[in-house]
């Protein structure tokens, strides 16, 4: 972690734009991981879009463009260089090997940030285990990277010590913290058995849309929220009570983002559980964000990796004291939904009615396929 004497490093960022993207959509992502590198806790001191017709097998970006790459990394002494895109274990050292500057790409970035800001057991149990997963394959090879482990931001994570320069001694951590974690699932299952016939609904969608605070509005809860990527690490769970009595327990959890690594998802299988057994998932959705679209996308393309994108669920459109030019619009393409602001309240009791009639119409169709 960081304090506030303690020198921050500097890193220049690279996005690519290949000709059957559009740009706008690549130009966004790479605004993306600017919010991604502070929130780490490093100073963005450049960043560039290059053009490329396709990735260079060795380098992914050419030769030409590395050499200049090699000058700003001097020029403007940077500690690291990070690609908005997935890079093989081979690219990283290679263009480290020429730029003379540590390199990361957007998924190691993004574990850097979990791995700060997890705060349960199971959180860093999650968050360890991935890192340890993604970094496996960057050992294999003659030396390819050794030397980077220890690499991401800073020098947190598991590569803080030389215990895992040796693989086996990698995999054995890694079948331990299956192990603690199959434990940890175990003990939930018990919790989540005892919360069956409870109304249980989940909280989800892009980080920074405003998912603990619809939280805290439904339940007057007190959750931290903040305006940076991935506050939220740990599954929350409280309950609310409507004024007709009924009882409800919801669960705030992690947040999705694009092209979200894929071995993370999976290894946040505990976090995300509750994502998946609800009966109702409140897909939160930021209305003042410029692209409204792309982040609905992306929040479906992880319910449907988790299976559940058939399941019941509501669109929360949120922030909407922020935005309204858009209501109408989404109103009709997004027929089951709702418009709130957390922060002033609207739209609040509106969501509480829908998820009343929810139950409603699932208690009548219980009944009736009971007859
Ligand atoms: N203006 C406005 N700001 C909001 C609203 N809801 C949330 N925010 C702000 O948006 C930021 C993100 O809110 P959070 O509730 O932390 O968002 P989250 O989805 O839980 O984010 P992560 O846990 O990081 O994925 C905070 O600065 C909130 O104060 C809203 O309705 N209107
Ligand atoms: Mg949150």
């Amino acid at each position: 972690m960081y304090s506030t004497e303690e020198k921050k490093e500097r890193a220049l960022l690279v996005g690519v734009h290949f000709p059957y993207e559009e740009r706008w959509v690549k130009i966004d992502s790479l605004e993306e991981l600017q919010s991604l590198t502070k929130t780490a806790g490093v100073i963005v001191v450049e960043k560039i879009l290059q053009n490329l017709q396709r990735p260079v097998p060795g380098t992914f970006i050419g030769k030409g463009k590395l050499h200049e790459l090699n000058g700003i990394a001097s020029s403007l002494s940077l500690d690291t260089i990070i690609f908005d895109e997935d890079l093989t274990p081979s690219q990283v050292s290679n263009i480290e090997g020429t730029t003379g500057t540590k390199v990361l790409d957007r998924a190691e970035l993004i574990l850097d940030i979990f791995a700060q800001h997890a705060k349960t057991k199971v959180a860093q149990i999650e968050v360890e285990l991935t890192q340890l997963l993604f970094r496996l394959p960057r050992l294999s090879g003659k030396g390819i990277a050794l030397s980077r482990l220890g690499g991401g931001i800073g020098t947190r994570g598991p590569g803080e010590t030389k215990l895992e320069t040796d693989r086996r001694r990698i995999r054995a951590k890694i079948r331990t913290l299956k192990k603690e974690l199959k434990n940890i699932e175990k003990a939930r299952k018990v919790q989540s058995k005892r919360r069956k016939g409870r109304k249980r609904i989940a909280i989800v969608g892009y980080t920074n849309a405003g998912k603990t605070s619809v939280m805290n509005a439904l339940t007057h809860a007190n959750l931290k929220t903040d305006d940076q990527l991935f506050s939220t690490l740990d599954a929350t769970t409280r309950a609310f009570v409507t004024e007709d009595g009924e009882r409800y327990l919801i669960t705030d959890t992690v947040g999705f983002i694009r092209r979200l690594p894929h071995s993370l998802i999976s290894s946040f299988h505990s976090t995300l559980e509750e994502a998946v057994i609800a009966d109702l998932r409140l897909h939160v959705v930021d209305v003042s964000h410029p692209y409204v679209e792309l982040q609905i996308r992306a929040g479906d393309e992880v319910l449907e990796t988790l299976d559940v994108k058939e399941k019941p669920s509501i669109y929360v459109f949120n922030k909407i004291d922020l935005a309204q030019d858009e209501v109408g619009y989404l109103n009709r393409r997004f027929p089951n939904s709702i418009f709130t602001s957390a922060k002033t309240g609207r739209g609040i009791k509106e969501l509480i009615e829908m998820i009343k009639e929810f139950y409603i119409k699932m208690n009548l169709k219980a009944t009736a396929t009971l007859v």
